[in-house]
């Protein structure tokens, strides 16, 4: 649809005015961004973008991303215009408790939202791993879908290094149908852009193997035809370089950053109304024609549902079924029992040497791959070491997306955002990997996966200074610990291939947040367990390995420290102790069943607490209790065989008895 004047100027004034009036209302919030912006938005929604406001999840519908998410004014005024379940009161309560319209976009809030920014640069790579899943949709597919990915951003967002990551491999994948419009306004929230950028933007895109086009953001006729073009490049994605105007029509406010996150004020806000031509009241103005514009364009659209489901209709039974187990990211009910059988044979396999546990998580992998048309991996250059590819599913490269496997090159920052925009895309759950020490480099990312509420799988590999000779740089010490602080992200650190299994059904089980899989360089042996032992027991998140009627000491590990625990605790048992071991591959699934939950696997029983983990042990002291022992590495690590690390650590089952005896002893004497 293309909007003609006057009509045009008044629908894009009508967002400008929308926003500014709630930031005003709210007395926070982001004017100069929506007020400079919304000329290209109006092109994009009523021009392009293909949506279902009734049925905001409709598969086939083209995605839109305000990387820019202090802007969210401008997102939601659009959603409101579009028709979606978002009122002038929803408006209204801009960025107030349990609104629709927090602070910056959020998935969940309001529909139509696709992902939730803010962190600059975070929605770019989102975009970019929203564009693959469209890619490896319509290779799936062919014919069927035609969904399309268009981006705002600004200056923040192309100077974030996860954007230069992600757009770097954009270009190098050939993502067509993903557009991406540069809010070139020369303002960042400080003052002008060029106290920190120099840059040639349009030249380093073109580098990259980007369509790029330079505009004037507020001219729409030449709007319309970069949007046009950019669209129907094929081939690479497109980068439009708006040249607009922050706080564009207030008089005093434009082109400065005063414009960019305070709102304009009464005044300033009456001038900027004037300045456009605009009623100062009512405040929330929608004219009844641009009302009316926005409805044509939604019936306009109306028919693009119909044709897709009737494509979807038209495919072969087989491929049909796995459309819609992509469309559910269904879980066969039998998927649990083959995991945990095919653990059994990996330990049979392993015999005394053991295994490592990203052997054995990889080989389990496979067996949910081969379930799961839906389940896709991808590593940043760590597929050798980590083995989270899928076998035989194929690499992702540019014109071939039939593949499951992405190679991210050594990108994890944008590896974590543009697994979240696969998984936010709606029909793949995505597995990235990288060595544990590394998911420093993604955790903004691991964060927004958890925020976000999102399944993803963050496989991290090599997990202990027991990864050996390459040393404290590459020793993963603090990330677990550092990873189980990120709310509803859960950390599951299995010991064996049976305990991996448990991992990947907990994981593959959970729909709404992400999951990471910390696993061992080193092999580790496969633990004994009672007869007529259930696995389920482990997916609870931890579970009484050896047991004792009235224990006189209770020993907790994780992982590769497991074995150690249960090794200690022989040697107390021959010393007249009565040992409890419980492994704990993921405490918090346990704690999020209850402290019933806890209670039976850890009860308050009076026995001392010993926890054992190659990691940072401050948030062992909470379960272990002020007298309890929490036996780890609270330094950094070196470089040496994992066999002297041990010694050097503390680590050894000899290393453990010292620590343990003198402090029970010490404990018994201080009770009496
Ligand atoms: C990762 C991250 N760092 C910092 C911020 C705080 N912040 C929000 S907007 C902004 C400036 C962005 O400048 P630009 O993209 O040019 O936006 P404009 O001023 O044009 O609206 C900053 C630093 C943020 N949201 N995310």
């Amino acid at each position: 649809m293309e909007l003609a004047e006057p009509l045009r100027t008044q629908a894009a004034n009508t967002l400008r005015f929308l926003a500014v009036d709630a930031i005003e209302k709210a007395n926070s919030g982001h004017p100069g961004m929506p007020l400079g912006c919304a000329d290209l938005a109006l092109e994009i929604w009523t021009r392009h973008l293909r949506y279902a406001p009734t049925d905001p999840d409709w598969a086939d519908r083209d995605r839109f991303v305000l990387s820019a998410g202090h802007g969210s004014m401008l997102l939601y005024g659009l959603l409101h215009l579009a028709g979606y379940e978002l009122t002038l009161d929803d408006l209204k309560s801009f960025r107030q408790l349990d609104s629709k319209t927090p602070g910056h976009p959020e998935l969940h809030f309001a529909p139509g939202v696709e992902t939730t920014t803010g962190p600059l640069g975070q929605g770019i790579g989102n975009a970019v791993g929203m564009s693959i899943a469209s890619h490896m949709l319509k290779a799936r597919f062919p014919g069927v879908f035609t969904q399309r990915t268009f981006v705002i951003c600004g200056d923040g967002d192309l100077q974030e290094g996860v954007s230069h990551e992600a757009c770097a491999l954009a270009g190098h994948l050939g993502l067509d149908g993903l557009v991406v419009v540069y809010d070139d306004n020369h303002i960042t929230l400080d003052g002008p852009a060029a106290w920190s950028q120099s840059e040639d933007t349009k030249r380093r895109f073109e580098a990259y193997g980007w369509f790029v086009q330079a505009i004037d953001g507020h001219d729409p006729a030449q709007i319309r035809a970069a949007l046009d073009a950019a669209v129907a490049e094929k081939g690479r994605p497109s980068l439009i370089c708006a040249r607009t105007h922050i706080g564009f029509g207030s008089p005093n406010k434009h082109d400065s950053a005063k414009a960019h996150g305070s709102p304009l004020g009464k005044e300033e806000t009456a001038l900027t109304k004037q300045a456009l031509g605009w009623p100062l009241e009512p405040t929330f103005l929608v004219p009844d024609e641009v009302r009316a514009a926005f409805a044509r364009r939604a019936a306009e659209l109306a028919g693009e549902r119909t044709a897709f489901e009737e494509r979807v209709a038209a495919l072969a039974p087989e491929q049909r079924a796995t459309w819609e187990s992509m469309r559910t990211r269904a879980l066969p009910a039998t998927l649990g029992a083959e995991l945990f059988a095919a653990a059994h044979e990996l330990a049979t396999k392993a015999g005394a040497k053991g295994e490592a546990t990203r052997v054995l998580s990889s080989k389990l992998e496979q067996v949910a791959a081969k379930a799961l048309p839906w389940l896709q991996a991808g590593s940043a250059d760590l597929q050798s070491s980590c083995h989270t590819q899928i076998d035989g599913g194929g690499l992702v490269s540019r014109g071939e997306f039939g593949g499951r496997n992405v190679n991210y090159g050594i990108r994890e920052h944008a590896m974590g955002s543009i697994a979240n925009g696969i998984a936010v895309h709606g029909c793949f759950s995505p597995v990235t990997s990288t060595f544990h020490v590394f998911s420093d480099y993604m955790r903004p990312a691991i964060r927004l996966a958890a925020l976000m509420e999102q399944q993803v799988f963050f496989v991290f590999t090599h997990d202990s200074v027991f990864l050996g000779e390459d040393g404290p740089t590459h020793q993963a010490v603090e990330q677990t610990a550092a990873l189980r602080l990120i709310p509803n992200l859960r950390v599951v650190r299995p010991a064996d291939a049976l305990e991996c299994a448990a991992a990947w059904v907990y994981a593959l089980e959970r729909r709404d947040g992400p999951t990471c899989l910390v696993l061992t360089r080193q092999k580790v042996p496969t633990l004994e367990r009672p007869a007529g032992f259930d696995p389920k027991a482990i997916a609870r998140g931890a579970y009484r390995l050896v047991d004792a009627v009235d224990p006189t000491i209770t020993l907790i590990a994780t992982g590769s420290e497991v074995q150690l625990a249960v090794e200690a605790a022989k040697v107390l048992a021959s010393e007249g102790e009565r040992p409890r071991v419980v492994s704990a591959p993921c405490l918090e699934a346990l704690e999020d069943l209850g402290d019933e939950a806890l209670d039976e696997v850890i009860p308050e029983d009076g026995s001392p607490r010993v926890a054992i983990e190659a990691g940072r042990t401050p948030n062992w002291r909470g379960l272990v209790g002020r007298h309890g022992l929490a036996i780890g590495i609270d330094t950094f690590g070196a470089s040496a065989p994992d066999k002297d690390l041990a010694v050097r650590f503390g680590l050894t089952r000899d290393a453990v008895l010292e620590r343990v005896r003198p402090w029970l002893a010490a404990l018994r004497a201080k009770r009496g």
